[in-house]
């Protein structure tokens, strides 16, 4: 069975603006910053709904979708989270499970086990992958490239709250296995991404980092680059 076809065009922009586009939409998502201190200014939940909207338009192997977001704003399920995350992350790094190498490159960043974000910020999204799926009758539908889908669908997330003037954070608490028991998830699920969201505290303060540039990340390759022979033709 095929999905019926309809008519696709690019979105109208005049050939002289394309490249100024390009340049705005890179300045706002420059701007972007990860966030471990909000404000406790309420958001509106209809403002997470139109993020998660937005993130759900990704691209998904052979349009499975294979994500659930799980929204709180109850601040008892938060203080749950916390405590569970902050157990978890204590072991981290406390408790010696954090490699040396991995303690020593988070330095710079100054994190600690202390995650007293998840009660602060208005809102917390997890975001679970589905590994599979249910079909209507009741047998288990494949998914295909879920960390890819659901990869790009959180990118896409994070750039709609970052446009609508929301901060946020990807939240990994290690081992995050914690989150689908307590937000009783079913075993077709594993937890993703956290994302505390909400305003920016006042005195929010974040690394001043420089991101990689364009010489460093960018390799252009032509036919003379190729390391590997013309292919045969087939036989
Ligand atoms: N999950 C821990 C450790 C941590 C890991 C990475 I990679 C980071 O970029 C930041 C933190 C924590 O949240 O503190």
């Amino acid at each position: 069975m095929s999905f019926p076809t309809q008519p696709y065009n690019d979105l109208p922009i005049r050939d002289g603006e394309r490249i100024d586009v390009a340049r705005s939409v890179f300045e706002e998502m420059d701007a972007r910053r990860s966030v471990r201190a909000f404000s406790e200014r309420p958001v509106p939940r209809e403002m997470i709904d139109a993020a998660i909207a937005a993130a759900s338009t990704a691209p998904s192997g052979a349009h499975m979708q294979p994500w659930t977001f799980v929204v709180t704003g109850d601040p008892e399920v938060k203080r749950r989270i916390r405590l569970a995350a902050e157990e978890e992350e204590r072991t981290n790094y406390e408790g010696g499970r954090l490699p040396e190498h991995w303690r020593q490159d988070l330095e710079p960043l100054g994190t600690d086990w202390r995650k007293p974000f998840l009660e602060t910020a208005p809102w917390i999204v997890v975001v679970f992958e589905q590994r599979y799926g249910t079909k209507a009758d009741g047998t288990r539908q494949h998914h295909y490239y879920v960390k890819e889908s659901v990869g790009i669908a959180c990118g896409m997330f994070i750039d709609a709250l970052h446009r609508m003037g929301l901060s946020t954070l990807t939240h990994t608490p290690s081992p995050m296995r914690f989150l689908k028991d307590l937000l009783g998830r079913p075993d077709s699920e594993r937890p993703f991404i956290l994302f505390p969201i909400g305003y920016a505290a006042d005195d929010c303060r974040v690394p001043d980092l420089r991101r990689k540039s364009l010489d460093e990340i960018v390799v252009e390759v032509t036919e003379a680059d190729l390391p590997i022979g013309e292919p045969k033709e087939p036989q």
